[in-house]
């Protein structure tokens, strides 16, 4: 069968972005050959991003991208026991049940990508529902089946795990206040990035219909025009009653409206002068905040914005998606003019939040109202967060004798909301 690239265009230097005409029923996947493994077989989406230089056939159903110079840091030159590690794995890749619409999904793939562990990106439908059931605890997505017969779920973990068997390439500065400032980035994209992800994803008409249709095509991929859009309706009437889930009602929109605004600004400016948060690789905290902007890249309202207003921002989401180790991280000297606000941010509004709703959700209270940035903010609490609060802040306990690192977390309003007595 014939694939026909509708379109190839250099999306920053050294990538390409390919459309390919045909979606995932006439394309089933790609290879990628890497010479310590074997191969990658990753399931094509309709937009594929490959680096230049690298020859790409189309060989019967696929394409195959071949080279060792798929990634920057190819081959990976890990010991000779990592190398066993790796090619136990690989007659059986990792599966990761995910959605393209699910930031903590695609969040947990760049992740795979990073650490090129070879694994198979399966987007979870009806037809795979029972495989995904022998792996799920939960009814979400990511889902990832491991080699030896395990399950993983929840991104962060997820990550954790990969650190766990996969060390390099890190996302983890050595300098430890950088470290910290990181998880506590990746913990602020999953929470507050979603607030606002998810508010503008069901609030105006148009996201709601644009976000049910393409959900709904995604679960049914050679559905006939009437049946996509009879699962449109029944997803778009589920999914707008959940707002409340992350504050979303009409006292906080234009609230939330501004907070986004101002943290688009924040990391425009930021990464206007580097490729990743922490210089020129990606650090953990990049994995948590770009899912969640990639995602409203896809949703009309905050595409609309981001294209507008933040180019830089745009170039890092499409880099995060297939992220590679360009340099070093920076110094906190030459990140400080720019990452120091977006701390501050996060001391303003995150943070507080978030130990406001920890409170509300000990006391049993049903909404509660917390002061940011001068203005009152109200909402019901949720659960998942409370526990991830826990987390940070046990994490930071692990490194509370930092100097450096109580410095800037006082300089920029974070360090109170760390301490368990707050
Ligand atoms: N904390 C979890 C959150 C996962 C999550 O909320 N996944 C959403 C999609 S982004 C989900 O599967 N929701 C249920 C559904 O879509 O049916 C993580 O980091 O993986």
């Amino acid at each position: 069968m014939k694939i026909r690239v509708r379109k190839i265009r250099p999306v920053e230097t050294g990538f390409l972005e390919m459309r390919l005409d045909e979606g995932p029923p006439q394309v089933s996947y790609l290879e990628i050959v890497n010479p310590d493994f074997g191969f990658v077989k990753r399931p094509a989406e309709n937009a594929v991003f490959v680096r230049t230089g690298v020859p790409v056939h189309n060989s019967g159903n696929a394409f195959r991208v071949c080279g060792p110079c798929m990634r920057g840091e190819w081959p990976v030159r890990d010991g000779p026991e990592k190398r066993q590690e790796r090619q136990k794995f690989m007659s059986k890749p990792y599966i990761v049940f995910g959605s393209e619409m699910s930031p903590y999904s695609v969040k947990a793939r760049s992740y795979f990508r990073y650490k090129a562990v070879p694994h198979q990106w399966v987007v979870r439908r009806p037809e795979n529902e029972a495989e995904y059931k022998k792996v799920a605890r939960l009814p979400i997505v990511p889902a990832v089946a491991t080699p030896d017969g395990g399950a993983l779920q929840d991104s962060t973990p997820i990550m954790e795990y990969l650190d766990g068997h996969f060390p390099e390439p890190s996302t983890h500065p050595a300098d430890p206040a950088l470290g910290f400032l990181s998880l506590l980035l990746e913990e602020f994209g999953d929470e507050w990035g979603n607030k606002l992800m998810f508010h503008f994803r069901w609030w105006a008409d148009v996201d709601q219909i644009a976000t049910a249709q393409t959900l709904a095509r995604q679960m049914l991929p050679r559905g006939t025009d009437a049946e996509v859009q009879q699962a449109a309706t029944m997803i778009r009437t589920r999914m707008t009653g959940r707002g409340y889930f992350v504050g979303s009602s009409k006292e906080t929109a234009p609230l939330i409206a501004g907070y986004l605004d101002t943290l688009l600004d924040l990391l425009e400016n930021h990464l206007g002068t580097r490729k990743y948060l922490f210089g020129a690789r990606p650090s953990f905290g990049d994995f948590g905040v770009f899912a969640q902007f990639y995602e409203m890249l896809n949703d009309p309202t905050c595409a609309s914005l981001i294209r507008a207003r933040a180019v830089h921002v745009i170039n890092w989401c499409y880099r995060m998606i297939e992220p590679r180790n360009d340099g070093e991280f920076e110094s906190w000297q030459s990140l400080q003019p720019t990452l120091e606000p977006i701390l501050t941010y996060v001391g303003q509004y995150f943070l507080p939040w978030s130990v406001a709703n920890a409170k509300a959700l000990q006391s049993g209270a049903e909404s509660f109202t917390v002061t940011l940035a001068g203005t009152e903010y109200t909402q019901q609490p949720q659960k998942y967060h409370a526990k991830s609060l826990q987390v940070l802040r046990a994490k930071y306990a692990a490194v509370a004798d930092n100097a450096a690192l109580n410095e800037i977390l006082t300089k920029t309003g974070c360090l109170a909301w760390l301490q368990p007595s707050q």
